[in-house]
């Protein structure tokens, strides 16, 4: 793994888990973690439970007792990483999004491609495609219970830079992070909504914002948490969007929009996709992770009504190993499932999903969403990541 502040935190603990829970046709050994400060690697490798630590992730790649490389950098790096580890030969995980340009993204899916041929694989981590009610959303629109989509509702709302006194962090630089909140949460919604509805975003109109340009630089910091550095006079400036609100069309004809943004006060991490079908509608809700809402139009009309499901049954998807009917699963539980799925995949020799290419598609939202909102909200068209 490279990485070890927040998603390494949390990728950590779904290896730590995944053949705990999960019977899987191999069996994982955290062997090394890398990241930039020797003492602080150290100590994480310590609390996250790996054998061994390093500064140096070139080496970490092309080591013969490695198989896979797990990239939870900052995007400025995901491209490099990956590139080399596929080179060496090794199976790659990494976050999202998947790089900070269209140009990146398509680099590694054509390197993902070539290696995928060798019995090389690769995955891009959109988590919350493996929360069980989000896949049970896509199991219904799948099987037809939704009839023709003629609506997409997405939002990701966080409130974590409302302070104007909040620190630099590299998520709001965009040579670090390519993006704002568009590329860090946006990129949840609109693969979500592409992955819930197997349909892809063919164009979209957006608007951005950056509310607060200047913002005092950072000391320590760690995930989302930040100190102001002990300086507080000295400033930098603020080169992403804080919001992002974009209308899109899907390829069967739906209409959608979508807004991300870290200054929704009040609102944490707060997920929500609704998706109107001629036949039903459904709700998913990221602070009711366990619940799904559907509204069947197929029942008698006495009856119909938004029904709360709560996907914690066998038959739900990934809940089978957890607990009883009833007994609620969490955030990490996501990051689980997707290691279990890779570890499968992996081992099975079949090519895991989300793929390079559909995070490229992811990519191409992004940067139309980006070059609309530069020529005032102009309609930019979204061409397909494989032609
Ligand atoms: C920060 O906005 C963040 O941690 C994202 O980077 C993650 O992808 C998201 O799951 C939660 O919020």
């Amino acid at each position: 793994m490279i990485g070890y502040s927040f998603m390494g935190a949390a990728h950590s603990q779904a290896w730590r888990t995944v053949n705990r829970v999960y019977d899987l046709p191999a069996r994982v050994r955290m062997a090394k973690i890398c990241g930039r400060d020797a003492a602080k690697v150290a100590e994480a490798a310590d609390r996250l439970g790996w054998d061994a630590h390093t500064t140096d992730w070139r080496a970490l790649v092309n080591s013969d007792d490695i198989d896979v490389v797990d990239i939870c950098t900052p995007g400025d790096s995901h491209a490099e990483i990956a590139l080399a580890a596929l080179a060496a030969g090794k199976h790659v995980i990494c976050e999202k999004p998947l790089a900070n340009t269209v140009d990146e993204a398509r680099a590694m899916t054509a390197a993902a491609a070539t290696a995928a041929a060798a019995g090389v694989r690769s995955m891009c981590g959109f988590n919350y495609r493996r929360v069980p009610a989000v896949a049970l959303m896509r199991q219904l629109v799948a099987e037809g219970r939704l009839g023709t989509i003629r609506h997409v509702r997405a939002t990701y709302l966080q409130d974590w830079i409302v302070d104007p006194q909040f620190p630099l962090v590299w998520r709001l630089e965009k040579d670090k992070a390519g993006s704002g909140a568009l590329g860090d949460i946006g990129a949840h919604i609109i693969d979500l909504t592409q992955y819930v509805t197997g349909q892809r975003i063919t164009g979209v109109s957006a608007v951005t914002e950056t509310f607060v340009k200047e913002r005092p630089l950072p000391g320590a910091s760690s995930g989302l948490a930040a100190e102001v550095d002990g300086d507080a006079t000295a400033t930098g400036t603020v080169t992403v969007d804080d919001a992002a609100i974009f209308v899109a069309r899907l390829d069967d004809g739906a209409l959608a929009t979508y807004e991300a943004t870290r200054f929704a006060t009040g609102r944490k991490n707060a997920l929500r996709v609704e998706i109107n079908g001629s036949l039903g509608s459904v709700v998913f809700d990221l602070e009711r992770l366990n619940e799904l809402e559907f509204y069947d139009a197929t029942r008698p009309t006495a009856e119909q009504g938004f029904a709360r499901i709560l996907v914690t049954e066998a038959e739900h998807p990934y809940m089978a190993a957890w607990w009883p009917p009833g007994h609620i699963i969490g955030y990490e539980h996501s990051f689980t499932h997707e290691m279990r799925d890779f570890v499968e995949a992996v081992a099975t020799g079949v090519d895991p999903t989300p793929s390079f290419a559909d995070a490229l598609q992811v990519q191409l939202v992004l940067d139309a969403v980006t070059r609309s909102a530069e020529c005032g909200s102009q309609w930019t068209d979204v061409e397909p990541a494989l032609a």
